[in-house]
């Protein structure tokens, strides 16, 4: 694993591989560069033989819970988390969070009526929609919008940690989804905290 800087990560070296700047990406001997943790997960669980069911049925309801992390879940607490980590005025911060709380609160909502008592997305075991929806999910923590969700909660940190599993070998491949993730996960220790006290000040 490679970590890198800001700097880095806009070269124009980097922007070859990723066209937006960002992390991460995927960069085997013999394959080209990938860029989309999405993507890089699929590829990894895809080749590694694990983590996506083969019947028609399984891998259809399989893609339909792995677009909607990505589109359909993810967008919404990234909204909230762009206002608070970005916007540089705390005024705008305080007026943005109560304009896109509820309609988080909807989707959150109906993903967590999605799940109900089930411990994974589809079927019974452990897949890559509930690797890459946790991924999505750690970002609704971030800015405390779980709360309210203790099931989702205990989904997302049940997925996060599952052990890693042993897949067939692909080439100079890392060894499981989690490798790819962490990639962006570990380079950012320096991300501003979020003022969780504030916001519970603010009954949000
Ligand atoms: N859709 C991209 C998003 C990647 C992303 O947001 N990466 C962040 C770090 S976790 C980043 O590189 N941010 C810097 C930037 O956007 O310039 C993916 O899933 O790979």
């Amino acid at each position: 694993m490679r970590i890198l800087d800001a700097a880095d990560q806009k070269s124009a070296a980097h922007r070859a591989k990723q066209p937006c700047g960002q992390v991460p990406t995927l960069e085997e001997d013999g394959r080209p560069p990938m860029f989309e943790s999405g993507a890089l997960v699929w590829t990894v669980a895809e080749r590694a033989g694990v983590l996506i069911p083969t019947g028609a049925v399984q891998r259809a309801r399989i893609l339909e819970w792995y677009f909607a992390a990505l589109k359909t879940i993810e967008g919404v607490p990234m909204n909230i988390a762009e206002a608070e980590f970005f916007l540089p005025d705390e005024a705008a911060k305080a007026g943005r969070r109560p304009q896109v709380l509820p309609f988080a609160h909807h989707r959150l909502g109906r993903l967590h009526a999605a799940l109900g008592d089930h411990d994974w997305l589809v079927g019974d075991t452990f897949s890559v929609d509930d690797f890459i929806m946790s991924s999505g999910l750690k970002i609704a923590v971030s800015v405390d919008l779980l709360i309210k969700y203790p099931e989702l909660e205990t989904f997302r940190h049940a997925a996060w940690t599952v052990p890693p599993i042993e897949g067939r070998s692909t080439t100079n491949a890392p060894s499981s989804p989690h490798t790819v993730l962490r990639t962006c996960v570990t380079r950012r220790p320096g991300a501003p905290q979020v003022n969780a006290q504030r916001r519970r000040r603010a009954n949000v």
